[in-house]
């Protein structure tokens, strides 16, 4: 087994293996951008490099500087946790290169399922049922006509290297191909420097189903149960869980050898994920994609196997007898997974990075906690917006989310907006009570209303304004949570009605000026000077916060001047047109 590892990460993940290699007695080396020399896994490890400033492209992208620090540190494995490089093969040969050892799948490996033609291509081989599509990339709208004259209407048109949603696009008719051809395909040139797009039947209302698999030093390939990862919003995964509510045991059974087989017929060493997606018959299931990395959601697989995932990849990295076989991997009691992000749900999920004054996790029975934050620590802006992981366990689904809803309401994280009102409003709402949900129904399904602060009531003209504050008071041992009205001078500004939101859409604006509502980069101008618009109207596509935003107009009246073109990066409150 290895002396050191360097974990090529940060934040819950670098902290989350740092714990499996310390249960080995293995030393932990940690890298660290300027952003976070005092962060929970710089000082967890016992040793922690700087690899560069605050950009994850200026350090914890930097192959030469993670391997510097590995070999300064005596390192003699890589373990890449999720995102970052973890599946970039040139990343994993120069880690090999270096004549140290590479804590995931053959680089090969990580390049041939990148590609998600090859992935569809490997399953076919492999007897794995896929989604009807295109065996090649198409280029032409005549092209997807044809297809969708065999399959009917909705196709999806996705990304070859893509993933995540990204050059991801549903046409619901012809008269759609041509933008969504053309969309496609930009967004996988600007996301993955390749434009090769593919066509599929589109599948309505699916479940996201994933099968972990293992494969062992000695080419034996080993098949979890499965985790439900339908309750997305922007193919951002939010709640996850094992098993699905949806699956019948023979369904699990057939799931689970279809993702073995794909994952011995390719050669697959160490842990990976197969994605599926499952009909809403619940019986048909079709490969999607396969991860070669670990994956956020793997404390579900580890709760309800009793596997400890990342202990298991030290050991085939290593060259070791995992200590287990297929047939030990029984499924018991059940787990459930809530991402806490530093986000505002209330706000679309705008990142809320910040400062944390207090903060206390939860714990007792079933509970754990995956953190990457501490009290007085600030999130910074320039990375993921996840902190922590939150994950029950219990004897059944009921238990397990009870205790999430415990958990919960324990979790104290004072100071900046996360997404526990949202997990609390999800854990509770009849469709994940029911069970019955699938991957539209966070987006298309579930009313949010709830998390909106409610606005204090306006006072009328003339009447006075009050503030109310809570206090808790004790008054002979007993403590009281009283509510203190105070009279304010009013001073309101009345509000302009601000024009109807489309979903991803944001509106900045005031006068003739339409402004940017964000950082980003213009992905798309969708309007000439000289045009007659109206409030709503898209004027632009922004790209920001990892998707693609309608800038809409914030006024009727005639564009008099565009001050931006596609490509072009625009800052927070920057003018972009001028429409009166
Ligand atoms: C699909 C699909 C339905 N039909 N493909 C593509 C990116 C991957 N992470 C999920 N993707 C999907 N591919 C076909 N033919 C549904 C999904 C999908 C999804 C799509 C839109 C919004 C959220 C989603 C969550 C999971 C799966």
């Amino acid at each position: 087994m290895f002396k050191r590892v360097l974990i090529a990460n940060r934040g819950e993940i670098a902290v989350r293996v740092m714990r499996a290699c310390r249960d080995l007695g293995i030393e932990t080396v940690a890298v660290y951008s300027d952003l976070d020399i005092d962060a929970v896994h710089t000082r967890y490890a016992d040793q922690a490099f700087n690899v560069g400033p605050a950009p994850a492209a200026q350090s914890y992208l930097v192959v030469e500087n993670i391997l510097d620090a590995a070999k300064r540190s005596g390192a003699e494995a890589v373990h890449p946790g999720y995102g970052f490089l973890a599946e970039n093969a040139a990343f994993a040969q120069a880690v090999i290169d270096a004549g140290l050892t590479w804590v995931g799948p053959a680089p090969a490996v990580i390049d041939g399922m990148g590609d998600k033609m090859a992935a569809r291509k490997a399953a076919m081989e492999a007897n794995v049922p896929t989604v009807p599509g295109t065996k090649d990339p198409v280029t032409e709208a005549e092209e997807v006509r044809i297809f969708s004259k065999e399959h009917g209407f909705p196709v999806a048109i996705k990304a070859s290297a893509g993933g995540g949603g990204k050059g991801f696009r549903v046409v619901a008719d012809e008269s759609e191909i041509e933008d969504a051809l053309t969309g496609a395909a930009r967004e996988a040139e600007n996301y993955f420097s390749n434009p090769e797009v593919y066509v599929e039947r589109y599948l309505e209302r699916p479940r996201h189903i994933e099968i972990q698999v293992l494969g062992d030093a000695n080419g034996n390939v080993i098949s979890f149960p499965e985790r439900d990862c339908s309750l997305q919003r922007r193919h951002q995964k939010l709640v996850e869980e094992s098993p699905s509510p949806a699956l019948k045991p023979e369904v699990r059974t057939r799931i689970m050898d279809a993702a073995k087989r794909l994952a011995e017929n390719i050669g697959y060493q160490n842990a990976g994920t197969c994605e599926f997606l499952l009909d809403s018959d619940h019986e048909s299931f079709y490969f999607l994609e396969m991860n070669t990395r670990l994956q956020v959601e793997h404390p579900v697989t580890e709760l309800v196997s009793g596997i400890d995932l990342v202990i298991a990849q030290l050991r085939v990295a290593a060259g070791e007898d995992i200590g287990f076989t297929q047939d030990d991997i029984k499924l018991n009691g059940h787990a459930i997974e809530c991402r806490i992000n530093a986000e505002n749900a209330a706000k679309n999920f705008m990142p809320a990075p910040g400062h944390i004054g207090s903060y206390r996790e939860p714990a007792g029975p079933g509970v754990r906690v995956d953190s990457g934050v501490e009290p007085d620590y600030t999130v910074p802006q320039a990375y993921d917006p996840m902190i922590a992981k939150l994950v029950t366990y219990g004897a059944d689904r009921e238990q397990a989310r009870r205790r999430m809803l415990r958990a919960l309401a324990e979790y104290e994280v004072e100071g900046i907006s996360t997404t526990i009102p949202f997990h609390r409003l999800m854990l509770a709402d009849e469709h994940f009570v029911s069970g019955d949900y699938h991957t539209g129904t966070v987006e298309r399904e579930l009313d949010l209303a709830p998390l909106k602060e409610t606005p204090k009531p306006k006072p009328k003209p003339g009447e006075p304004m009050v503030a109310e504050r809570d206090f808790t008071v004790e008054v002979s041992g007993k403590r009281f949570r009283v509510k203190a009205r105070e009279q304010l001078d009013a001073r309101v500004q009345r509000k302009k009605p601000r024009p109807p939101k489309k979903l991803g859409s944001a509106v900045g604006g005031s006068g003739e000026n339409l402004t940017a509502p964000m950082q980003g980069t213009i992905v798309k101008v969708s309007v000439k000077k000289g045009d007659r618009v109206k409030i709503g109207d898209t004027i632009f596509v922004l790209e920001a916060m990892k998707m693609e935003n309608s800038i809409l107009s914030h006024a009727d009246g005639t564009v008099e001047e565009l001050k931006v073109e596609a490509g072009h990066s625009v800052e927070t409150g920057a003018v972009l047109a001028v429409i009166r």
